[in-house]
């Protein structure tokens, strides 16, 4: 039977409280509520629900997943009913996608909008969290689950003199509603990841002048974006049963097939030829041309030159080419951008690249930004910075857990958890999509299923047999840890010194590999095992 809210200004009492309303936080509602029957509370702090996309209303900003499998799987009707426009679908229509879902699912109800959670505590006499909000209204539950995100926190750099800077600025992992008027403005924009990546051709197109301050170049793959027609959705729409089953069968949670050949094993020409046709296919499928692309350094170069190969094809100027060529990582040892136009933007005159390996910024002043080589005046800056990814949105969670153990003190190190879904003294506390698990590393609405269906069906087994706790042993998470450490090690991923995935776009963040590198399939076959098997490496009581 489900517990009943306290009347009154005291705690709502709840079955289980979730943080946020994005993908996650959605279908956890959905499924801990219409399946279960339980009495659950969605927390979010944005004034809508879609999380990331709530959020990210950026210049450009579009997923980098297809529109067919950027979508959950888990109910039929839906899935035959809604139509994408495009193949790679901009902000809005993916807020209008989970909007039409929590519409459909009735789950607007048992969501409390602009309400952000500033701590949670543990008491271990009646195992049950306490969550209070920025507002003061406090909430009890026996489970608390984070559906916060992985790339929520945004990462502004502490450059001296931001406070000083005459112009207006913005992050685009928080754009205004509104949107941002550049007509006739001159851009400074910082960071040229997937998010900068898409935003550059847009505000180049917008603005009187855009300036470009890159501090690492990236590859990028030609997204090809086109309209979905008819046909498409037809065709789509009668498979979906074998796309879902080979995105649960890969290594991304993307349903491709990826090639078994080694990049090593064909000749140059039929390397190229694959290679030429991958670019004309477009998309974050490149990586799928061969099977060693990220495991092979020899593979990943051949990739990694066809690439710089393209971008001097592109861009017209020699020098601004060079400056535009990744020589310091491998191809998708970062997460590898897709893009529509961007190396092209470089061909137009009212666009700079300013290489911030050569001229750090040294501060931001009054007028714009100050290199160690010259003054940029501008009159807005977008930070394209990237997120405290991963930990961020957690730890400013202010989570206590068994004995007032903190979170923060508990990844001091790096986050420390067992299967990215449980950390150990934080009993009944799920991380739906946390470090340790494939997460970032995958199609998201795929990774995201799969936590909240283990999460559940974890809920369930426990409600039936009477257990009130579930806690990872800290012997099972450390062992976790050494195998998400080896499986990462076991791809060239962990090379890219600069890359998100180790905490290194953070200053001072313990530089560990963050996300779990052994594959969706894989990862989902040890939770499967870990459950059937009475929930190894968790303690019950
Ligand atoms: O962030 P990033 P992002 N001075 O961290 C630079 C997902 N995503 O928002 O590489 C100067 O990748 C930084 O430089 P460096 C996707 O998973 C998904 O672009 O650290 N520059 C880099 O160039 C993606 O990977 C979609 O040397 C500084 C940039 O800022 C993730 O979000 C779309 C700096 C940050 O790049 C994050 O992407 C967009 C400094 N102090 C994004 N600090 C989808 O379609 C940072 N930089 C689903």
């Amino acid at each position: 039977m489900s517990a009943t809210q306290t009347n009154g200004s005291g705690p709502k009492a709840l079955d289980a409280i979730i943080i946020g309303a994005g993908f996650s936080g959605l279908y956890q509602l959905h499924k801990l509520r219409d399946e279960l029957g339980l009495n659950v509370r969605v927390l979010e702090k944005g004034a809508g629900i879609g999380g990331t996309w709530y959020w990210n209303r950026y210049p450009g900003a579009r997923c980098d997943s297809e529109s067919y499998y950027y979508c959950y799987s888990f109910n039929k009707e839906i899935e035959q009913e809604w139509e994408w426009s495009e193949r790679y679908p901009e902000h809005p229509e993916i807020r209008k996608y989970l909007n039409f879902v929590a519409d459909r699912l009735d789950l607007k109800r048992d969501i409390q909008l602009e309400t952000k959670v500033v701590g949670a505590s543990f008491d271990d006499a009646t195992n049950t969290w306490t969550v209070e909000t920025e507002s003061g209204e406090t909430f009890k539950a026996p489970f608390l689950i984070t559906a916060v995100g992985c790339l929520s926190t945004t990462n502004v750099p502490k450059f001296k003199g931001l406070e000083d800077f005459k112009g207006k600025w913005y992050h685009t992992g928080d754009w205004p509603h509104e949107g941002v008027d550049f007509s006739g403005k001159r851009v400074g924009q910082i960071g040229t990841g997937s998010t900068g990546i898409q935003a550059v051709p847009v505000i180049a197109e917008q603005s009187k002048h855009l300036t470009v301050f890159q501090r690492t170049a990236n590859y990028s793959i030609p997204a090809r974006n086109a309209p979905v027609t008819q046909d498409d959705i037809r065709l789509t729409r009668t498979h979906y049963d074998d796309i879902w089953r080979r995105a649960r069968a890969s290594t991304n949670g993307h349903p491709f097939t990826v090639s078994e050949q080694s990049a090593l094993a064909v000749s140059d020409d039929e390397r190229e030829e694959i290679f030429e046709k991958a670019w004309a296919r477009g998309g974050l499928r490149f990586r799928a041309a061969f099977s060693d692309v990220l495991m092979n350094p020899k593979s990943n170069e051949v990739a990694s030159n066809f690439l710089r190969s393209k971008i001097k094809e592109i861009v017209k100027d020699p020098e601004v080419a060079e400056r535009l060529t990744p020589y310091d990582h491998g191809f998708a040892t970062k997460r590898p951008p897709i893009d529509t136009n961007y190396f092209d933007t470089f061909n137009r005159d009212n666009v700079l690249l300013v290489d911030l390996k050569k001229e750090p910024i040294v501060e931001i002043t009054e007028k714009g930004i100050r290199t160690t080589e010259k003054e940029y005046e501008l009159d807005i800056v977008v930070f394209a910075t990237g997120f405290d990814a991963l930990t961020g949105a957690l730890l400013s969670l202010n989570i206590a857990g068994s004995k007032g153990y903190q979170l923060k003190e508990a990844w001091a190190a790096g986050p420390r958890t067992y299967l990215g879904l449980q950390t150990p003294h934080f009993p009944n506390l799920f991380t739906i999509t946390g470090p340790g698990s494939p997460s970032v590393l995958c199609n998201m609405p795929i990774a995201i299923e799969q936590h909240v269906d283990w999460i559940t069906a974890c809920i369930k087994d426990m409600r039936e047999k009477g257990l009130k706790r579930i806690e990872a042993e800290p012997d099972a998470a450390e062992k976790w840890v050494e195998h998400v450490n080896a499986a990462a090690d076991a791809t060239l991923l962990p090379m890219a010194s600069s890359s998100w995935y180790l905490g290194a776009n953070v200053p001072g963040k313990p530089r560990v590999f963050m996300p779990y590198a052994g594959g969706f399939a894989r990862y989902t076959g040890i939770c499967d095992e870990v459950a059937q098997g009475g929930y190894r490496g968790f303690s019950l009581s």
